[in-house]
């Protein structure tokens, strides 16, 4: 059971994991959102709040959960966030002691793990900061560019090419949302599973530019449902990363190996974890 000394709540393994079931269970729930899963969209939110470091000056990543405020809430690149923050707020309030830059993290675990991906060792230790720690805008990935701007981004945070590769599997989830990003359309037909299948559509399906008034993106011309963004598309163009995007269309548990490796890295970028912590494996429910 979990210690209470002089009133600090220390919390276990066995309370992160009720928090973690209680995330899965709302999952499950409100199944009535988008492709019928929320799933996506906490992915996307432990990703966004990560992504901000900067390893020369040690500033952003999920140490701080400092996109609740304004100025970083607002940013473009995080339109449409609120909906997971949202999601989450009554798991907060049941469990109070978790810091929202834990819980965000913690929501990505689960989100992935219950859809069916590999599993994501988690650990906690991050503290909330203030509205003075937001990033400047500018430091999450413009989907319009090309594989300079990738390398600009990723290598700022500490990535190198195999890494951007992997991470970039994520888009196996979910969809780009008009009223958000400004364009339209998911990458796969199954975007609430984890797959290898973002690698294996770049790879095989042909693609042309979408005629529309939106921003470029591509359409598949098989069945002209499925997008690719332009920075997608550099994956495959790019002679180094399309080797990595080869051996994921290819071989997916070295894809779910790599990709587990990749996102604990992204999702600890910058946090200063308490000597001796350790990560836990929570387990998935849909076993
Ligand atoms: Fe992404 N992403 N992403 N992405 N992303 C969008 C949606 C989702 C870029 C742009 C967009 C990663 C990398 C990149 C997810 C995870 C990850 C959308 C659509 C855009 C635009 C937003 C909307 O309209 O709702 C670009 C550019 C990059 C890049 O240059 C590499 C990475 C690394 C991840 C990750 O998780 C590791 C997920 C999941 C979504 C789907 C969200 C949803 O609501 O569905």
């Amino acid at each position: 059971s979990s210690g209470e000394t002089a009133g600090i709540f220390t919390p276990k393994q066995e309370d992160y994991q009720k928090v973690y079931d209680d995330i899965a269970k709302l999952l499950e729930e409100k199944d009535d959102y988008d492709d019928g899963s929320y799933g996506p969209v906490l992915v996307r939110l432990a990703w966004h709040a990560s992504g901000t470091y900067d390893k020369e000056t040690g500033t952003g990543g999920s140490n701080g959960a400092t996109m609740r405020f304004a100025p970083e809430g607002d940013h473009g690149a995080n339109a449409g966030l609120v909906a997971a923050r949202d999601f989450l707020e009554p798991v907060k309030q049941k469990h109070p002691w978790i810091s929202y830059s834990d819980l965000w993290i913690l929501s990505g675990v689960c989100a992935i793990q219950e859809m069916q991906g590999p599993v994501i060792p988690y650990r906690p230790g991050r503290h909330d900061k203030d509205i003075v720690a937001c990033t400047p805008d500018g430091r999450l990935p413009d989907a319009s560019q090309g594989n300079k701007h990738l390398r600009d981004i990723f290598y700022r945070m500490g990535f190198n090419d195999q890494e951007i590769v992997a991470l970039s599997g994520a888009h196996a989830l979910g969809r780009c949302h008009t009223t958000r990003s400004g364009y339209e359309g998911p990458w796969t037909f199954s975007p609430t599973v984890v797959t290898n299948e973002y690698y294996k559509l770049l790879l095989n399906e042909k693609w042309s530019w979408k005629k529309w008034n939106g921003p470029k993106q591509l359409e598949d011309k098989t069945t002209r449902s499925l997008m690719m963004l332009p920075t997608d598309m550099a994956i495959v163009t790019d002679k180094t990363f399309k080797q990595w995007a080869e051996k994921y269309a290819k071989d997916e548990e070295l894809f779910f190996k790599d990709f587990s490796n990749v996102i604990v890295k992204l999702f600890e970028l910058g946090v200063p974890f308490a000597e001796g912590s350790e990560k836990m494996t929570l387990k998935p429910t849909n076993v």
